[in-house]
């Protein structure tokens, strides 16, 4: 298949475009900046906020699913809701438009826990009222409402998944559950790290092979299975010293302390503590594979391989 995936530079990008090589699919992985060529993949520089732009290429590629991952994460947007506001509300429709016009056949949708506010259920179902505190989780609400429109309006088949926080080898771009990865990350490179996030702050998070398999599983199945658009799907969800707890198994000796900072705090408190993701499990099978612990035991040796081969993976 013909793939087009926008953002895709990003933390999930970085991971999904070398799982679409490997099934075998035409890889077209756009970004702000172009990237080092990947076999298998081609790279081409595109800003989502430019309607022309993203008409022209999805009418050059033609792909049969697009992937759409370009967004300005939680904490970012915070400090510049204006550049959330353009690529998270604005590219995402010039991104369905375009799908729209040259009848793209599938539309994958990456929405967030940002979208939920204080007060829900917990674990917290797909169906509750959006009342989300940031500008990125009101343009991921908006986002998810503008894919049902456009999958009942004009027939585009959009679907998504709700992440958690995403916790991989690789630096993350400026969202509030990064305080996770950045224990592990300081914590082999300096010994510790000092918690932007309370000791007892507790939402959920999920390890990256299991993000990129959501995301392959959900656009593989067939569309009479799928009763919804947008799906929660769930791993674990520890308390911040519990996260530091099973980083220290793995690193001897390392040292977690904790200086809340006052926004990404706010944003954190702000969010469920758990999902609730049996749709997604009745209607295609989803099912996490990691857990905190054996995501540490995976994770360890590949930041320890990437800080030795020299990788900035510093925040
Ligand atoms: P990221 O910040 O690492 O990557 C986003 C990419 O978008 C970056 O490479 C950036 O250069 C690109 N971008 C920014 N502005 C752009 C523009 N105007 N045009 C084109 N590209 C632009 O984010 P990620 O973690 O890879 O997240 C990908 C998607 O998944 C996002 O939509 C995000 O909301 C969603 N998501 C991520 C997480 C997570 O924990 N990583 C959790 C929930 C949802
Ligand atoms: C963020 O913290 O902004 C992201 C997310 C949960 O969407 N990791």
């Amino acid at each position: 298949m013909n793939i087009l995936l926008t953002g895709a530079g990003g933390q999930i990008g970085a991971d999904l475009v070398s799982a679409l090589v490997a099934e075998g699919h035409r890889v077209v992985a756009t970004d702000l900046r172009p990237q080092p060529e990947r076999p298998g993949a081609t790279w081409k520089q595109l800003d989502v906020t430019h309607a022309g732009d993203v008409d022209a290429i999805i009418h050059d590629v033609r792909p049969d699913v697009v992937y759409h991952l370009a967004a300005i994460l939680s904490a970012s947007g915070e400090r510049n809701p204006t550049l959330a506001y353009e690529v998270n509300q604005t590219g995402t429709w010039h991104l369905l438009e375009a799908c729209r016009r040259h009848a793209v056949p599938r539309f994958i949708y990456t929405s967030s826990i940002a979208v939920y506010g204080p007060g829900l259920p917990d674990p917290c179902p797909d169906d509750v009222p959006l009342h989300p505190t940031t500008m990125y989780g009101v343009t991921k609400a908006s986002g998810e409402m503008l894919c049902e429109y456009y999958a009942k309006k004009h027939g585009l088949d959009c679907r998504g998944v709700r992440f958690p926080g995403l916790i991989s080898a690789s630096l993350p771009g400026g969202g509030s559950t990064d305080y996770a990865l950045f224990m592990y990350v300081d914590g082999i490179r300096r010994g510790g790290y000092e918690s932007f996030a309370r000791a007892d702050t507790r939402v959920p998070l999920m390890y990256m092979p299991d993000g990129v398999r959501a995301l392959l599983e959900l656009a593989a199945a067939p569309r009479e299975r799928l009763a919804r658009t947008i799906y929660n799907i769930a791993a674990f969800s520890p308390r911040a010293d519990e996260i530091a707890a099973s980083v220290a198994r793995a690193v001897p000796g390392v040292t977690i302390t904790y200086a809340p900072d006052p926004l990404r705090q706010s944003i954190l408190d702000s969010w469920p503590r758990a999902l609730d993701d049996r749709n997604a499990r009745a209607d295609w099978g989803w099912r996490p594979r990691y857990t905190l612990d054996a995501m540490t035991d995976d994770l360890v040796p590949k930041i320890r391989a990437l800080l030795a081969g020299g990788a900035n993976l510093a925040h």
